[in-house]
Parts: structure tokens; C-alpha cells; sequence
């Protein structure tokens, strides 16, 4: 015989969900525990890498971290990090980076990303190409199962001398993927990078196929000066989700 079990209600108790940017803000604490007194540091871009800039301006104010020196990816960084009392220098000064800790727009499984939808993916590229270690600091949203796959731009800068040539070879270029290009605007006017150069937009229809042969077609193009795939440069990644934070590493 079945027993007919009465259904229980049991009124659950309702612990709220982090919002976004606490889910960010813990990702950065968690990454500025790999920070050590005496480090030259890559300081990222981006909303959850503002968390990282403050969480260092507050160790550095109460003297648990001493004697950094941190080279900021924007000038955005730059100046939150000197109204911080965060000492800086420049790649020229200090082209050895102990370690970068900066955010990403997409997360792939193979830790590979796409980075500069905050426009700053020439200093950051640069950056975190010349740091022994690279951290990024997300939360979940930004995991995808292939890179492009979010729907959302993937950014090449250009330079701003016949930057629409530029964008109709970009286009030609991911034609069997359906790419949308566009130049991406301020308002009504061009948006200018730190570096004074123009971004192309793409928008794959598609996940990209193979990153690393796309990411070298942009390249040989003249006058593209850098795009936002970054492959095979995270050492670890740091994602806050509603589980909890999750440190992934090759
Ligand atoms: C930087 O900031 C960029 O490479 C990326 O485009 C963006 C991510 O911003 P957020 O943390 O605000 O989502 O890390």
C-alpha cells in the first residue's frame, strides 16, 4: 500500500541574493589576498576591478599592506588609485609586473576571455602580458561556453585614420560567422581610448570557432593596434556566484 504522504509546507525562509556588485566585491577581496607588501601590481579596469583599487587603498591605509606600487591599465584607474594614496608608476618604469588583478567581459572554460568593453584593452593587454601573474576578478554572468558567445561586443581598437576601411575588413573578415561591426560611439560623437585611437565593435552571431586564429587575423590588419581576446594569459580566475567564490585555474 502507498502511503499518501500529505505535502508539508514549510515556509522557507528567504536569505536575499548578493546583488551584482556585492557578487563583484567579493571576487576582489578574494583576489587582493594574493597580494603581498613590496608587489608592483597591474591595476585593472572596470567596475569590479574598482572594487580591487579600493580594497588596496584601504589595506594600504591601515598599514596591513605596505611599500606597493601599482600601474594602472586607464587613466579612469589612475585617478581613483591616486585619490586612494595608491603609489604609481608606469610599464616604461616597471616593465615587470608581480602581479595584475583586472576584470573580463566573457569567461570561457578554457580561462581565455574577451576584455575591453571598458575601452581599455590596449593598456590592459599590455599589462597583464607583462605581469608574472594574472588574475580576473567576475561574477557569474560573465561565464559563457565560448568566447563571443555572450551576444555582446567584442572590441578592436583602431586607429582613427581610416577607421571605417578598417571596420569593412573586420566585417569581410567574419563573414561566415554573420559579424556585425560597428564603430562604437560617445553619445553622438566617436569614442576616443586613453590611447587616442577609435574601437570597431564585433558581434558574433556565433561563438568564435577558434580564438586563436581569429585573434591573429585582426592583428595583421594595418591599423588595428589591438583587439579583446586575451587567450591563454589568466593564471586564475575568480568568479562570485550565488554558491559562492569559485577560484578556477588551468
Ligand atoms: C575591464 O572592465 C575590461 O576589460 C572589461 O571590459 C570590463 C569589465 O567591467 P566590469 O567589471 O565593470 O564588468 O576589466
Amino acid at each position: 500500500l502507498r502511503t499518501a504522504h500529505r505535502p508539508m509546507c514549510i515556509k522557507a525562509r528567504t536569505v536575499p541574493a548578493l546583488t551584482q556588485d556585492e557578487l563583484k566585491k567579493l571576487a576582489a577581496d578574494k583576489a587582493v589576498e594574493y597580494v603581498k607588501s613590496g608587489m608592483v601590481l597591474g591595476l585593472g579596469t572596470g567596475s569590479t576591478a574598482a572594487f580591487v583599487v579600493s580594497k588596496l587603498g584601504e589595506l594600504l591605509k591601515s598599514g596591513e599592506l605596505t611599500n606597493i606600487v601599482g600601474v594602472p591599465t586607464s587613466k579612469r584607474t589612475e585617478d581613483q588609485a591616486r585619490s586612494l594614496g595608491i603609489p604609481l608608476s608606469v610599464l616604461d618604469d616597471h616593465p615587470k609586473i608581480d602581479l595584475a588583478i583586472d576584470g573580463a567581459d566573457e569567461v570561457d572554460p578554457n580561462l581565455d576571455l574577451v576584455k575591453g568593453r571598458g575601452g581599455a584593452l590596449l593598456r590592459e593587454k599590455m599589462v597583464e602580458a607583462a605581469s608574472d601573474k594574472f588574475v580576473v576578478v567576475a561574477d557569474e554572468t560573465k561565464l559563457v561556453p565560448g568566447l563571443g558567445g555572450s551576444g555582446l561586443a567584442m572590441p578592436v581598437e583602431v586607429v582613427q585614420f581610416c577607421w571605417k576601411y578598417n571596420l569593412i575588413r573586420l566585417q569581410e573578415l567574419f563573414k561566415e560567422e554573420g559579424v556585425e561591426a560597428k564603430l562604437r560611439l560617445d553619445g553622438d560623437k566617436p569614442y576616443v581610448t586613453d590611447n587616442f585611437n577609435y574601437i570597431v565593435d564585433l558581434y558574433f552571431k556565433t561563438p568564435i570557432k577558434d580564438g586563436a586564429a581569429a585573434g591573429k587575423e585582426i592583428s595583421v590588419l594595418e591599423g588595428v593596434v589591438e583587439h579583446g581576446l586575451f587567450l591563454d594569459m589568466a593564471t586564475a580566475v575568480i568568479i562570485a556566484g550565488k554558491d559562492g567564490v569559485d577560484v578556477k585555474t588551468k
